[in-house]
């Protein structure tokens, strides 16, 4: 057993058991989504494995500052993913974050679930859910270890890729020792720190700079509440030529402010909604996303609203009444 997980055992056996596995990850994937399931599928996939992964998306297109990650080649369209022996559900805090593939999961015999988000639903048959860990990369990489699996520089760089993006680049609360001693464990399995941070950190288009300026010069801050806030609008992607999975570093210029303990970033979707992205450096947001049918940690969080200015007030409102 580890984590203290009961169904760490039964998730490693099924695993073992499994011919064919359907690795999946949230909608809209981040890098420890990412890194997450391409490392489980490159390893599952050295155990012999019949493997596919995929996340519940229009298409599995890979943000461009994750497309030099190893593994991609497993890669299978939403609706191409085979009826697995096991579904593997890789940070997803509840089943709805599987998107389309909520569905295959449904109808596959086993479903394990692998997260580490406060609030996980539990919607497997076997939840090994760990909120104290950095990422879920940190857990899959003790899965695999305890799969057999021989951790290779692919799958370090793909599991060092989770822990430094989950962890802030090892600036947030959730770096613990342990945490610092498997990043140093993937690098000497062959992990090119500076290499990584430069095509995760340093690969923005031209664009995204402009973009930054539009966000930074309109940033809202109400001093009392110690609440910054910002958006990004469909006009501002559509004229600075940045997509909008490349957005999301953003969020982290919004909070650099000392003036500020809590940072929301309002972004514009198709539909007219704003996803609104939050951090923290101590009040819970988890609690302030969870309250509007959002998810997330308690210093970083997320949720849908219809509307911005509002929704803004009303988070000025509830941390002013803590
Ligand atoms: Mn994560």
């Amino acid at each position: 057993m580890r984590f203290d997980s009961g169904d760490w055992d039964g998730a490693v056996a099924a695993l073992t058991e499994a011919h064919r596995v359907a690795v999946a990850c949230h909608v809209n994937p981040d890098g420890d989504a990412l890194g997450s399931l391409l490392a489980a599928s490159l390893g599952l996939a050295q155990l012999g494995k019949e493997v596919a992964a995929s996340w519940g998306g229009s298409s599995v297109e890979v943000p461009f500052s994750f497309s030099f990650l190893p593994g991609t080649d497993l890669l299978v369209a939403p609706g191409d993913l085979p009826e697995p022996d096991v579904f593997l559900a890789l940070d997803c805090g509840a089943a709805h974050r599987l998107g389309a593939l909520e569905e295959v999961a449904k109808a596959s015999p086993c479903v394990i679930n692998v997260d580490h988000h406060p609030g996980n639903d539990n919607f497997g048959d076997l939840n090994v859910v760990v909120t104290t860990v950095s990422s879920t990369a940190e857990m899959v990489t003790r899965l695999l270890q305890d799969l057999g699996v021989t951790l290779d520089e692919d799958m370090a760089t793909c599991l060092y890729v989770g822990i430094v993006t989950d962890t802030g680049r090892f600036q947030y609360s959730n770096s613990t020792p342990d945490t610092l001693r498997l990043a140093a464990d993937l690098l000497s399995l062959g992990a090119d720190a500076p290499f990584i941070a430069q095509e995760v950190y340093e690969s923005a288009p031209f664009g995204s700079l402009k973009l930054m300026g539009r966000v930074l010069d309109r940033a809202v801050l109400h001093e009392e509440e110690r609440f910054v806030y910002s958006w990004i609008t469909l006009a501002d992607l559509a004229e600075t030529g940045v997509a909008a999975d490349e957005t999301d570093g953003l969020i982290d210029a919004v909070r650099s402010t000392r003036a500020a303990d809590v940072a929301a970033l309002f972004k514009e979707q198709d539909d007219g909604n704003w996803r609104v992205s939050m951090r923290s450096k101590g009040p819970s947001v988890g609690e302030v996303a969870r309250a509007r049918g959002g998810g997330g940690h308690e210093l970083a969080a997320g949720f849908t609203a219809d509307e911005r200015e509002a929704t803004a007030a009303s988070i000025v409102a509830e941390l002013r009444s803590r």
